[in-house]
């Protein structure tokens, strides 16, 4: 059966195909990217486990196909959680990473290595067609570089590096990536949720 990756975001279909199918799902995946004239739903939620419900809700609805959404960001400590849910406009233009990066690491310049701790959040959420909803969240901690490293991934990857590494998220290979990711957490604890209620 056919499963909704209610996103239009490149990166995170790219991910979410790996790790589902890591997890061993068997369902069809296919991106909102192939529902281009199904509008995008406002992000009217203030937290992300919000957001990803009406982002997975608005896909099963208009498809009538089962649809998971993933809602998520970067939250910044010193910033008190920021970006967070607006991680994806932080400099104006929705999806502009590269402006969205640099206007942050421009307004962390004075702050020290030991004050730049921040985490990736992910909710991730299951939408059915008769209203039935389910929202699971992974997080991945880490601190923020004074300057981005590496080219793989998405958005802020090349400046937050793990704990416990020394690297950033976009110098690991895409496999190292989703092994320890909020995107890896949250959907992997999603899947048997997705089994129980598409069996
Ligand atoms: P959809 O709503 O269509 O899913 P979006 O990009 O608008 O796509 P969000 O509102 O959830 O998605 O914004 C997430 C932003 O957070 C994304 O644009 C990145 O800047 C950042 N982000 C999320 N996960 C990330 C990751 O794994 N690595 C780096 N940045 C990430």
């Amino acid at each position: 059966t056919r499963l909704i990756l209610a996103t239009r975001n490149a990166g995170k279909i790219t991910e979410l195909k790996a790790i589902l199918a890591d997890a061993g799902l068997t369902h069809d995946l296919v991106g909102a990217d192939a529902y281009p004239d199904i509008p995008d739903v406002k992000e009217t939620g203030v937290t992300f486990a919000e957001n990803a419900l009406l982002k997975a809700h608005a896909l099963a609805q208009a498809t009538g196909l089962p649809a998971v959404a993933d809602d998520s960001g970067l939250c910044v400590d010193v910033l008190g959680g920021a970006p967070g849910i607006f991680s994806a406009r932080w400099a104006g233009r929705h999806g502009d990473d590269q402006a969205n990066l640099e206007l942050l690491l421009a307004q962390l310049a004075d702050i020290s290595d030991e004050h730049r701790a921040a985490h990736f959040a992910c909710a991730a959420a299951l939408a059915l067609p008769d209203g039935t909803e389910r929202v699971v969240e992974g997080r991945l901690t880490g601190t923020l570089r004074h300057t981005p490293a590496g080219t793989n991934g998405f958005g802020y990857d090349p400046i937050l590096q793990p704990d416990g590494e020394t690297r950033t998220c976009a110098e690991l290979s895409p496999e190292e990536k989703n092994a320890i990711s909020h995107r890896g957490k949250a959907f992997r604890a999603l899947v048997p949720v997705v089994r129980e209620l598409l069996a």
